[in-house]
C-alpha cells in the first residue's frame, strides 16, 4: 500500500464507517455501516468474556476529583489528559467532576460496598462505554481519539495473588481468542517499568503492525496487585478469618481494535471483512436481462431465503443500475462474497460465487448452495487470518549479536532495519539495552519483553 494513511481515510468515509467531521478534535461518528462492525465485533468479546464468567455492568460517566486522585500513580499518570467538568449551568460546582479517563476509581469506590468476606470474591465485571482522553499526540480516526467511544474495560477481585496472576492469564487467552476470530496477528509482551499503566504492578499489552509498518497497541492487560486495593480499602475478610485486601486486574480493548480490522485486512480496492463481522456476509447481484427479468428475480429471492434460514446476513441488490457498479460497491465495502444470478446459471442449474478476499470466481451446483457458501465464509475467514500473519512475519526482523557487539552497533543496526523497513525488531534480551537510553537512542519504542520461538526477546518498533 502506498500511502496508507490516505488510503486509510479514504476508506473510512467511501465505505461509510466513520464520519471524521464532527467538529471537535478527536471525536468522529459511527455511521450505520460502520456501527455494524463495531456490533458484530463486540459480539465476540462480550461472547468471549461471558463465557469465562464476566458480568456486563454500567457505570456513571463523571467522577468527582476526590475520588480519581485518590491513587497517587493512577492520578499522575492521567492528570495531564483529564477533561473536566467545572459548571452546573452558570454555577460553579463545589467538587469538579472529571469525563472518566477509564474507571478504576470509579468502580473500586463501588467495589468496597460489595466486598465483605472471601464468598463475595471473585468479582468478574466488564463494561463498554465512551471514555475521553485529552490526548495531545496527533489525534487519528479510530486510532488515537479523545472521545473513546468503544472502551471495553474488564475489572476483576480476587482472594488471593496467585488468583490474580491466573486472572491476567485468562485475559491474555480471551484477547487471544478475540483477536483470531479477528484475523489479527498480535505480538503479546510485558511492558517494560517505565511504561507500564499508572497504579499497575505490570503491563501485559498486545501490539500488531499496519501496513505502514508502524506497530499499534491494541489491547492491554494490567496486574494491579493491592495498589488500588489499599487505597480504596477493599479489605475482606479471608477463609481463615484474617484480613486482607483484594487483589486485582483490569484489562481493555478500543475503537482501534476496528481500526485493525479496515487496516489489517483491506486492500486497494477497499474494504475486506471478515465473515464473523461484516454486517452482509453474502450479497446476491441479479443480473437483469430482458425478457428474463422475472426468473433471475424469483431466484435470486429464492436463493436469498435458503441462505436467510442458515442464519447468513444476506442482501439482494436490487437497484436499477449496471452490474459493475454493485460489484465495485460492495466490494468497496468489503462483503465476503457475492453470488451473481444470471439466465445462463439459472437453466444450468448452477450458481457463481466471487469471494473478495482472492479475487476467485467459480460455479457451484444450484442444489450445493447452502453447504458451500458456509464452508465459504469459513474458507474466507481462515484465508484473511494466514495473510495476515504472513505479512505480520515479513515485519518481524531477529537481530542477533554478539557478546563483544557494542550498544553503538546494535543501536545502527536496529535504526537501520527500522528505516528500511520498520515493523518490530526483536533483540535476544540484555540489560544493557532494556533501558530508556536505547530508546532514545534508537528513536523508537521498547515495546517490552516477549517469547518468540521459545527464547526471551526485546521486542522494538515505531508507534502510533
Ligand atoms: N483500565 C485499563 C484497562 C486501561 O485504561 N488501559 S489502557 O490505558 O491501556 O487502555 C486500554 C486500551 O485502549 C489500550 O491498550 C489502547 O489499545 C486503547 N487506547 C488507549 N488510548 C486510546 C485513545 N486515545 N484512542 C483510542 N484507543 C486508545
Amino acid at each position: 500500500m502506498e500511502n496508507f494513511s490516505q488510503w486509510y481515510s479514504e476508506i473510512l468515509e467511501r465505505a461509510e464507517i466513520y464520519d471524521v467531521r464532527y467538529p471537535i478534535k478527536g471525536c468522529g461518528v459511527y455511521l450505520p455501516y460502520g456501527f455494524k462492525i463495531r456490533r458484530y465485533t463486540l459480539d465476540i468479546l462480550r461472547g468471549l468474556l461471558e463465557e469465562r464468567g464476566h458480568e456486563e455492568v454500567l457505570f456513571p460517566l463523571l467522577i468527582p476529583e476526590d475520588l480519581l486522585a485518590k491513587e497517587g500513580e493512577h492520578i499522575k499518570g492521567f492528570e495531564d489528559e483529564v477533561f473536566w467538568v467545572t459548571h452546573g449551568g452558570r454555577k460553579p460546582l463545589e467538587v469538579k467532576l472529571a469525563l472518566r479517563p477509564t474507571s478504576e476509581t470509579a468502580i473500586y469506590y463501588m467495589m468496597k460496598l460489595w466486598i465483605k468476606v472471601h464468598k463475595d470474591l471473585p468479582i468478574k465485571i466488564y463494561q463498554v462505554v465512551n471514555t475521553f482522553r485529552y490526548e495531545t499526540k496527533h489525534t487519528r480516526p479510530l486510532i488515537r481519539l479523545r472521545e473513546i467511544m468503544t472502551f471495553k474495560e474488564a475489572h476483576t477481585a480476587h482472594a488471593t495473588r496467585e488468583d490474580a496472576e491466573n486472572q491476567v492469564g485468562e485475559a491474555i487467552d480471551i484477547y487471544r481468542e478475540f483477536f483470531h476470530e479477528l484475523g489479527i496477528p498480535v505480538i503479546i509482551s510485558r511492558r517494560p517499568e517505565w511504561d507500564k499503566f499508572p497504579g499497575a504492578e505490570y503491563t501485559v499489552a498486545f501490539d500488531t503492525v499496519f501496513p505502514d509498518g508502524r506497530v499499534i497497541q491494541i489491547g492491554t492487560v494490567h496486574n494491579l496487585g493491592q495498589n488500588f486495593s489499599r487505597t480504596f480499602d477493599l479489605e475482606f475478610e479471608t477463609l481463615e478469618g484474617g484480613k486482607d485486601y483484594v487483589y486485582q486486574t483490569c484489562y481493555g480493548i478500543s475503537d482501534r481494535v476496528i481500526a485493525s480490522i479496515i487496516a489489517i485486512h483491506g486492500d486497494e480496492r477497499g474494504l475486506i471483512l471478515p465473515p464473523n463481522v461484516a454486517p452482509i456476509q453474502v450479497v446476491i447481484i441479479p443480473l437483469l436481462f430482458k425478457g428474463k427479468r422475472e426468473i433471475v428475480e424469483r431466484k435470486a429471492e429464492e436463493l436469498y431465503k435458503l441462505l436467510k434460514e442458515i442464519g447468513i446476513r444476506v442482501e439482494i441488490d436490487k437497484r436499477d443500475i449496471r452490474p459493475g457498479r454493485k460489484f465495485h460497491h460492495w466490494e468497496l465495502r468489503g462483503v465476503p462474497v457475492r453470488i451473481e444470478v444470471g439466465p445462463k446459471d439459472i437453466e444450468d442449474k448452477v450458481v457463481t460465487l466471487y469471494r473478495r478476499d482472492t479475487g476467485e470466481k467459480y460455479k457451484i451446483k444450484e442444489e450445493d448452495i447452502k453447504g458451500e457458501v458456509l464452508d465459504l465464509l469459513e474458507r474466507i475467514g481462515k484465508n484473511m487470518r494466514e495473510r495476515a500473519e504472513g505479512r505480520m512475519k515479513g515485519y518481524i526482523t531477529l537481530l542477533d549479536y554478539k557478546e563483544d557487539t557494542s550498544i553503538e552497533e546494535i543501536v545502527g543496526r536496529v535504526k537501520e532495519i527500522l528505516k528500511k523497513k520498520r515493523g518490530i525488531v526483536l533483540i535476544p534480551f540484555s540489560g544493557k539495552i532494556y533501558n530508556e537510553d536505547f530508546e532514545e537512542k534508537v528513536e523508537a519504542s521498547i515495546l517490552g519483553v516477549t517469547e518468540y520461538n521459545g527464547g526471551k526477546y526485546i521486542a522494538v518498533g515505531r508507534t502510533y
